[in-house]
């Protein structure tokens, strides 16, 4: 018997569907790694070239120029067909053995493969001996000397799929003399001619310390622009954009938003939750204004909205008092959930107690009195690093010891100094947050200092403000679901009373579509008091169960489902236009270097534009460094992009979300953008924030 099933499975495993339905390489998996993304047309030409364009302007920070002194002066390159203007030396050079090196940096962004596709095909093309090395996890990678030779076969593995897996990525950090020789020396052992860092704005940072470093030694260094944040954006100073979106950012948005899409629909089919999606992105809101447009969900804050905000009630209220209130500046939390409550409590009072909602990652940054937590501490906590030359975390592993810290300094802080950065009205204002809060706030810095909003529960944090309130909005008889009338005339059929009659003593607006309690209606009693001295029941009576029905559908209960989108999408496979634009990197990458380009960060002009349209440039990386705060001190970084609240996307959400927040009789709007499309014609060209940008013409 035994033998019998054992030769049964065996026939089973054997068979080829079987096997075809359950080899790990799917029919998805080889249309991917078959298709060849579009070039830009300069990269038929045998030889390119580079125009220097110094019409293109920025301010360069003096800190820039003093740190950087051999790449500060670097002006925006175009390249350009050169083809019958090169000359032989150039062609030599061109044509000569190379030895590339390349790193990914930071988070995964869907398209990392692409890049270096684009730069293994472009370096095979100008000699067959040419070698590509990977480093290995990151920046340790290059500390350690730990790479692979990428290879032909590894490198057609991973054509158009997502992920940074084929090298893997890290978020070391090189900042120290040491880590910057130590990452020479590899080089140098490598004999490397050009070493690429893929990586978001902190690790084009690293890139351009790491031209600077390399410059004696002639090993050129190019940056490229990854991040799903979407917060690495290049314009000049006379705002030409020259790099419009990071690579990753489409095919995540793409990823998030059909997730969240699935979740209007079950919203509105099951009609009992509220779906709390947050959104990755550190900082920006780039990545939620885009979901917003994708899936036209209920309500969507923008981060950079909320710190813009003004109280003007407050303002007017302190200038007729002939002062300044300075606390009408800037957003709360409570305020917050107010604005969040407002919607809720509308769209309820139209029947819909439900919707999705999309909270960015990084709203606490917007949010006054957490962003002054977070500056306080990142500095109390660079400051314990550098004096103690101890991790602080480490020296404080558990919550109540860093409590415990945070209280003392406070007390000796409050003895010694005069304007201490921590005060005894801080230390209890931060007692009186909830502890997940707290060890949230207090959660490591990241190599580069900044603060890691994806470990904070910040959905819960406003959520919990967010109930409460519309508990007492619920009892102060504001907070209703409204009673569709039909649904009210059919119930009130079976009984004996006016329907009409009713309607008038128990609604506040008996005329609409939606009928909604009045305030004082808040128990079967107060019902009951309105029925009878309306005189339709007597003292005695018992409230029908009819109306009984009416009113307990009236009442909320406030349910939610929440969620977090952010590692799904970032390991995403790319949409078409991540793949177009990331093997477009590559190769821009290579002949950058290839014409002694360094301390450059590749780029393509005009993705807002029909492909045939862009154009590979190099950007300085320098002149878009500005000083910034990181672990409490003063560091030169590339200032990250937020979301530009004069830009036409921020203007036409504005305009649309009071419709799409659904807070009318009108049924919902979402939008079903469907998943990120390979096959097939229809999945769109490019980000609707990015298209929507670049309108000009009005
Ligand atoms: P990069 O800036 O490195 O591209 O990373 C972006 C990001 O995905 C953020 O959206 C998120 O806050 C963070 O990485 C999460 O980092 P980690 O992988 O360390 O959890």
């Amino acid at each position: 018997m035994k033998e019998e099933n054992d030769n049964c499975l065996k026939s089973l495993l054997n068979h080829p569907k079987t096997g075809h339905v359950t080899s790990d390489v799917n029919t998805e998996t080889i249309a991917r790694r078959s298709y060849s993304p579009k070039k830009i047309k300069i990269f038929a030409s045998e030889y390119t070239g580079i125009k220097n364009c110094p019409e293109y302007r920025f301010v360069c920070d003096k800190e820039a120029v003093k740190l950087l002194p051999d790449i500060a002066g670097n002006p925006v390159q175009k390249l350009v067909d050169s083809d019958g203007t090169q000359t032989d030396a150039d062609k030599k050079a061109y044509r000569k053995q190379q030895n590339i090196g390349v790193v990914f940096s930071g988070g995964p962004a869907p398209g990392g493969h692409n890049v270096i596709a684009g730069l293994y095909d472009e370096m095979k093309r100008y000699h067959k001996d040419s070698v590509l090395y990977g480093f290995i996890s990151g920046p340790d990678g290059l500390l350690d000397n730990k790479y692979i030779e990428i290879t032909r076969s590894l490198v057609d593995a991973y054509r158009n799929i997502g992920g940074f897996s084929m090298i893997k990525t890290g978020r070391t950090k090189i900042d120290s003399h040491e880590k910057m020789a130590q990452s020479l020396q590899t080089c140098l052992e490598l004999d490397l001619d050009v070493l690429v860092v893929i990586g978001g704005d902190d690790s084009n940072t690293n890139a351009a310390f790491l031209a600077q470093h390399f410059k004696q030694s002639g090993i050129k260094v190019i940056g490229v622009p990854k991040t799903i944040d979407g917060d690495i954006q290049v314009r000049t100073e006379d705002h030409e954009t020259l790099c419009a979106i990071s690579f990753g950012f489409h095919t995540a948005a793409r990823a998030f938003s059909q997730n969240i899409s699935n979740l209007a629909a079950d919203s509105g089919s099951s009609v009992k939750y509220w779906h709390i999606c947050k959104v990755m992105g550190r900082v920006a809101s780039h990545l939620t204004l885009e979901c917003a447009f994708q899936t036209h969900a209920n309500l969507v804050l923008i981060g950079e909205e909320l710190a813009d905000y003004t109280d003007l009630k407050r303002l007017d209220k302190a200038k007729a008092d002939n002062a300044i209130d300075y606390t009408a500046y800037g957003m709360t939390l409570r305020h917050l959930s107010r604005m969040i409550c407002d919607v809720i409590v509308r769209r309820a009072a139209n029947g819909k107690n439900f919707g999705v909602m999309i909270i960015p990652e990084g709203i606490l940054e917007f949010i006054n009195e957490i962003q002054v937590f977070i500056i306080k501490l990142n500095t109390i906590i660079g400051d314990y690093n550098k004096i103690h030359d101890n991790d602080f975390h480490y020296s404080f592993p558990t919550l109540a010891g860093k409590l415990e810290y945070l209280r003392r300094l406070a007390r000796v802080m409050g003895e010694t100094v005069e304007f201490p950065i921590w005060n005894v009205r801080d230390d209890e204002l931060f007692n009186q947050l909830p502890s997940f809060f707290q060890e949230g706030l207090l959660v490591e810095r990241d190599t580069h200092g900044n603060f890691q909003f994806s470990q904070v529960k910040t959905e819960k944090i406003i959520m919990d403000m967010v109930k409460e309130y519309l508990e007492v909005l619920k009892e102060r008889g504001v907070y209703k679901i409204g009673i569709e009338r039909s649904f009210y005339e059919t119930t009130m059929s079976r009984i004996m009373l006016s329907p009409e009659k009713v309607a008038r003593a128990i609604f506040k607006n008996p005329d609409d579509r939606y009928l909604l309690m009045k305030e004082s209606i808040i128990s079967i009693k107060t019902l009951k008091h309105a029925l009878t001295a309306n005189q339709l029941i007597g003292p005695d009576d018992t409230v029908p169960p009819a109306i009984q029905k009416i009113f307990r559908k009236s009442e909320p209960r406030f349910k939610t489902q929440t969620h977090f989108y952010g590692y799904d999408g970032r390991g995403s496979d790319p949409t078409h236009f991540d793949c177009n634009y990331t093997y477009n990197l590559g190769m821009t990458a290579f002949h950058l270097a290839a014409n002694g380009a360094t301390g450059q960060m590749a780029a393509i002009q005009h993705l807002e534009k029909a492909f045939d349209e862009w154009e590979p440039i190099g950007i300085p990386i320098a002149k878009l460094m500005r000083l910034e705060e990181r672990k409490g001190r003063l560091e030169l970084v590339i200032e990250k992009s937020l979301v530009d609240l004069d830009s036409n996307a921020f203007k036409v959400f504005r305009a649309l979300r009071e419709a799409w927040s659904g807070a009318d009789s009108n049924p919902d709007r979402y939008r079903r953008p469907g998943p990120v499309r390979f096959t097939g014609s229809t999945e769109e060209d490019r980000p609707i924030t990015l298209t929507l940008n670049s309108i000009t013409s009005l």
